[in-house]
């Protein structure tokens, strides 16, 4: 049996893209890779390991931690803070960035990451990920400062999720479209299997929480009213829905078979424009899904161009295929 093109090698192989390139990308990637298998080996042993279930702590969005919440997250911490590659990390679970320790070279990377995304769906069985951003430090070599993270995604040198679902997958960009990777348990290695993802322009498929409609402001409102008319409305065609839960179980399917996200603006509360996050969450997926030829917005602005405005700064999203994100979008310029 051929074994097929394994992550090591694949991101290797990129690398050689970047004239000049010294390998401390690749090796960080690597490092990344081997939290995500330990992160999905936890969540699949979950009850099995005691890893289930609340941590009885709050994280700085005021979230109830789960205990795998936690676990993943020292996991990413344990497998990049040794090696070199960066200049600091921030996390959804970690209020400052986390400084890399005394002893250890600073490098020139920034890694950002959400380590448990959908972590409310671990109880139940249903697919979780993590989510990860990295950018290039504007100065190498030095302890990286609060406001180094806050560039615009546009900055971003790679992006990526690796979900644990049916199978543990990674899925990647450095600019060069978009690669998704599956485990192979029986050899410990990612292989290649979903090469070159792109989502389709048009779709029949939506993702929202429906239970939010009467928090959306109007454009939202008219366009998932219109979806939902079906034959018998303006799009003259019907739509299906599906909602996750966990936004990397969502945009993988969106990457797979196409579909639009909406976690759009929300009126509950004036302090949280959206539920989102913009660096670890929106930031990276956003990247992801123009480099698979779809657009990311907030209705009014491209997410991609956003100057951050906090570590934990949320955003409205809505992101998938071209055409209905840009015509959400025609929807907000109609309507202000
Ligand atoms: P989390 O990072 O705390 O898990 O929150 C983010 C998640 C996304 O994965 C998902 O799209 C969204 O929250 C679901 O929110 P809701 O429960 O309001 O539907
Ligand atoms: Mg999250």
């Amino acid at each position: 049996m051929h074994i097929g093109t394994t992550l090591s090698q694949f991101i290797i192989e990129e690398t050689r893209l970047y004239p000049g390139a010294s390998g401390d990308f690749a090796g960080l990637l690597n490092d990344l890779t081997i939290s995500c298998k330990f992160i999905g080996a936890q969540v699949y042993r979950g009850a099995l390991v005691g890893a289930l279930g609340s941590a009885g702590t709050d994280n700085v969005q005021g979230e109830v931690q789960k205990k795998l919440d936690i676990i993943s997250n020292e996991a990413i911490l344990k497998s990049m803070d040794w090696t070199g590659h960066l200049a600091g990390m921030a996390s959804e679970e970690m209020d400052d960035p986390y400084a890399i320790p005394q002893n250890v070279p600073r490098g020139k990377y920034l890694l950002l990451f959400d380590p448990l995304d959908g972590s409310s769906n671990t109880d139940v069985g249903i697919s979780v990920g993590t989510i990860f951003s990295v950018l290039k430090a504007p100065v190498a070599g030095r302890d990286a400062e609060l406001a180094d993270f806050l560039q615009p995604g546009v900055e971003q040198v790679c992006a990526g999720y690796a979900l644990y679902g049916s199978s543990n997958m990674l899925v990647y960009s450095t600019g060069y479209g978009v690669n998704g990777f599956t485990l192979d348990p029986s050899i410990g290695e990612y292989i290649l299997t979903h090469s070159q993802m792109r989502i389709p322009e048009d779709t029949s498929e939506y993702a929202i929480n429906m239970s939010n409609r009467r928090h959306w402001q109007k454009p939202v409102q008219r366009y998932i009213d219109e979806l939902n008319q079906g034959t018998d409305g303006p799009r003259q065609r019907n739509f299906n829905m599906r909602w996750v839960g966990s936004m990397v179980a969502d945009v993988h399917r969106i990457l797979c078979r196409g579909g639009i996200f909406l976690y759009p603006f929300d009126q509950r509360d004036p302090k949280k424009p959206g539920k989102l996050r913009l660096l670890y969450e929106a930031n990276p997926m956003s990247y992801l899904v123009e480099q698979a030829g779809g657009a990311a917005s907030t209705g009014t602005t491209r997410i991609l161009d956003i100057a951050p405005q906090g570590l934990h700064a949320r955003v409205p999203v809505i992101l998938g295929a071209k055409n209905e994100v840009e015509r959400v979008v025609a929807y907000h310029r109609d309507s202000f």
